[in-house]
């Protein structure tokens, strides 16, 4: 079988049984149920697909604690108390952020959709926290907190939440938009799938500059992150095979969070587990439960190494869930209170905690420090972004490649917007 040697060193299963049966249902912790049976696959199919690809299950993780607890007891810790903390801080940053986002969307200090991460931390920090700054992460519209974890301050990115121009983009992307080269974010995208080229382009600037410019030691790597609706798009499939085909050092994470919008995963897919369709490219597919940062964390050690080594891509599917609607304008009455329970239960910042106090690693006290000093840097954000200036109007045609003139520009060679009655009987700007 030709294992991957990123992930030799883990225990391997095969990424498709050699019967195929329906999956087990109830799938990924929900309580719908799978629809209908998947067709049955010859089993030579099934033997020349295990010949070429592997996988790994997020049982890894619980595999490489146990042995490692067979060798000491004090190397079955996953993580240092300095490491804990980090990724503690990290993940109760995008969490109170965001719940001050959604005070700020209700009191109208933002304008547009806004779409929150909360629940799903444990994919943005077990991958993000292991980045260089130089490193690329591609996001979608639910972004602020992939922001925060790769470095983009909480200003920066309340301000342009806030439309302000001490913005991210200046105030002029808003909350689906964030960007910042400096910290190698790029971009939101509102349209879904969007993003998936651009991380894959980006991974190929890495990889081109290592073989065609020489730079022996550009060994950047970049993670696109995007959601289990986004998954049947077809940018991703036509993605993946060229990512495998030139080996390029990305990371596809899949938030599944079992909805988009308010379809579920399980109607909308023809096969539900995603990861399934790494190995159908040639490359390793992962499920790893998204809830438990630590889990994430290992996984993404294996795939980020495997990608800065020069092995090629792999395909990560995170169970997750978030905890409040598609969008702060969505009620979230669609779904099932016992699923939302289910998954409140397993809440990635309590989780964490509980694991740190259980190995002694660290306690209340620490938590109350870190809890502290992340609401001041939140608030701050606030203050900050309401005390910022809004974006002059000519700065609406800034950056737009196509010539204004005639559009843009008035026959007395100023922007037509600075006139006052530029809005007039349309929508303001
Ligand atoms: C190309 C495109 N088609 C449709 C939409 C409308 N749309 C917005 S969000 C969404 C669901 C995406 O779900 P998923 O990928 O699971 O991400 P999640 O919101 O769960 O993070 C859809 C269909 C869109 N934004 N772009
Ligand atoms: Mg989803």
């Amino acid at each position: 079988m030709a294992t991957t040697a990123a992930f030799s060193s883990l225990p391997i299963q095969s990424e498709i049984p050699t019967s195929l049966s329906p999956s087990p249902s109830p799938f990924l912790g929900s309580n719908r149920r799978l629809r209908f049976p998947h067709p049955k696959r010859s089993s030579s199919v099934a033997r020349r697909a295990d010949s070429r690809v592997v996988a790994v299950s997020s049982d890894v993780v619980k595999q490489k604690a146990s042995a490692a607890s067979a060798k000491s007891a004090s190397s079955d810790l996953l993580i240092t108390k300095e490491e804990g903390l980090m990724l503690l801080e990290d993940m109760y940053l995008g969490r109170a952020f965001e719940d001050m986002c959604a005070q700020m969307y209700y009191r109208g200090k933002m304008f547009g959709f806004v779409h929150l991460y909360n629940g799903q931390e444990a994919v943005s920090t077990g991958f993000i926290k292991l980045l260089k700054k130089e490193d690329s992460v591609v996001s979608t519209y639910r972004d602020h907190v992939h922001s925060l974890s790769k470095g983009v301050p909480a200003r920066q990115v309340m301000a342009e939440l806030f439309g302000k121009t001490t913005g991210c983009v200046r105030g002029q992307g808003g909350s689906m938009h964030m960007f910042s080269k400096e910290f190698g974010v790029l971009g939101g995208f509102a349209f879904i799938g969007e993003g998936i080229p651009i991380a894959t382009g980006a991974a190929f600037t890495s990889k081109y500059r290592r073989e065609v410019l020489k730079e022996a030691d550009c060994d950047l790597v970049t993670v696109a992150f995007f959601g289990d609706g986004t998954a049947n798009n077809g940018q991703f499939f036509e993605c993946l095979n060229m990512a495998a085909l030139w080996k390029l050092p990305i990371i596809f994470v899949v938030e599944n969070n079992l909805w988009a919008i308010g379809m579920s995963h399980l109607r909308a897919t023809s096969d539900p587990a995603i990861w399934k369709k790494g190995p159908a490219f040639g490359m390793p597919g992962v499920h790893v439960d998204g809830m438990d940062v630590l889990k994430v964390r290992e996984v993404a050690k294996e795939a980020v190494a495997r990608a800065r080594r020069g092995d090629g891509p792999t395909l990560v599917e995170c169970e997750t869930y978030r905890f409040r609607g598609h969008s702060l304008a969505d009620p979230d009455e669609l779904r099932d209170p016992a699923e939302k329970a289910h998954y409140a239960a397993r809440d990635p910042i309590t989780a964490l905690k509980k694991y740190m106090m259980e190995h002694k690693l660290a306690g209340e006290a620490d938590f109350k420090i870190i809890e502290k000093k992340i609401d001041e840097v939140v608030e701050d954000s606030v203050e900050f972004a309401d005390a910022s200036p809004h974006p002059a109007r000519s700065q609406l045609l800034e950056n737009v490649f196509a010539d204004p003139k005639g559009f843009g520009i008035g026959p007395d060679g100023k922007y037509r917007c600075e006139d006052p009655k530029f809005t007039e009987g349309t929508a303001h700007v």
